[in-house]
């Protein structure tokens, strides 16, 4: 069994100095760009600490592979092998980012032979560091985490982003899904605007579940580990093991939950991370 106890003090090291790189950027004026959608938002920022990850890794691990969201938009191959990967979101929450809306979040997962080993996850306005490693739990600033055992929807908090799509039809499926989670009756629904943290919030046992379409893979890599080391299930929207590249997500910190959410929902279809039907990247079940 190999170790990657030192790749993880490596991520969380280059997640707290590219966390208080974005800390300070967030004070100085932003070059905000549009890229798919005039509501897909991007910054020089977003560039530049995707760089600065990814650099600092290849120097120490020259022989591992590179997923990155940045690296994604410029034309770089978004593709899962069985040789180590890192999954990096340099700023998730880039849109908070440029409100200086405090929920944005450093995010690096780690997957083996298409297994994810670890996550860490860095929220850069208050410092917290969320890391997990499989088989060794999942912290928040050295405590443990433990999601919610809650198991009736009528006493829970669901978490759900909307993407930068925003089409009528698009709109109306966010919505009638939301009806649902509203209506079941939930406590509440929350967007946040970072996917990372509010799969955080999930592991921490602050929230009972959350959802989404259209997310990639550098979204849930980190976060993955995290909710699965705290004690929850992330699955596939269809109730299926989670694919990372398949952008749909159910997590939950109980079965129930996650089964009565994945019930519920209505698909958005985007299409997938990757385009090769050869290259399914399946996490397999902790
Ligand atoms: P980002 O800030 O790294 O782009 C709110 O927009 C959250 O959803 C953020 O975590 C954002 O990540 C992510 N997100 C970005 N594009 C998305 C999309 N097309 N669909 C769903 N979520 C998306
Ligand atoms: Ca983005
Ligand atoms: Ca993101
Ligand atoms: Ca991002």
């Amino acid at each position: 069994m190999e170790d990657w106890a030192q790749c993880l003090d490596e991520a969380v090291r280059v997640a707290r100095r590219a966390g208080q790189v974005v800390a300070c950027a967030v004070q100085q004026e932003k070059c905000v760009r549009s890229k798919s959608t005039p509501t897909d938002l991007v910054t020089e920022a977003d560039q530049q600490v995707e760089e600065l990850i990814i650099s600092t890794l290849r120097s120490r691990f020259p022989e591992h592979r590179f997923i990155g969201e940045e690296s994604s938009a410029a034309g770089v191959k978004c593709e899962l092998t069985d040789s180590p990967t890192w999954i990096i979101d340099p700023i998730d929450g880039t849109c908070n980012f440029v409100h200086s809306f405090p929920m944005v979040a450093v995010s690096i997962g780690f997957a083996v032979r298409k297994e994810l080993e670890f996550g860490v996850i860095y929220h850069c306005f208050d410092e917290t560091l969320y890391t997990a490693r499989k088989g060794h739990g999942a912290f928040r600033n050295g405590v443990r985490l433990q999601v919610s055992k809650e198991k009736d929807v009528s006493k829970s908090l669901v978490l759900t982003e909307i993407g930068a799509k925003r089409d009528s039809a698009t709109l109306d499926i966010f919505l009638g899904n939301m009806k649902k989670m509203l209506s079941a009756p939930t406590h509440g629904v929350r967007i946040i605007g970072s996917s990372t943290l509010a799969l955080c919030l999930v592991a921490s046992g602050s929230a009972e579940a959350y959802y989404q379409f259209g997310l990639h893979c550098w979204d849930i890599a980190a976060a993955t580990v995290i909710i699965r080391e705290a004690g929850g299930v992330v699955m596939d929207t269809t109730g299926n093991t989670l694919d990372l590249m398949s952008r749909r997500v159910v997590a939950a910190g109980t079965r129930e939950i996650a089964d009565y959410v994945v019930k519920q929902l209505q698909p958005i279809n985007y299409g997938r991370d990757d385009s090769d039907p050869d290259n399914l990247a399946l996490t397999s079940d902790p």
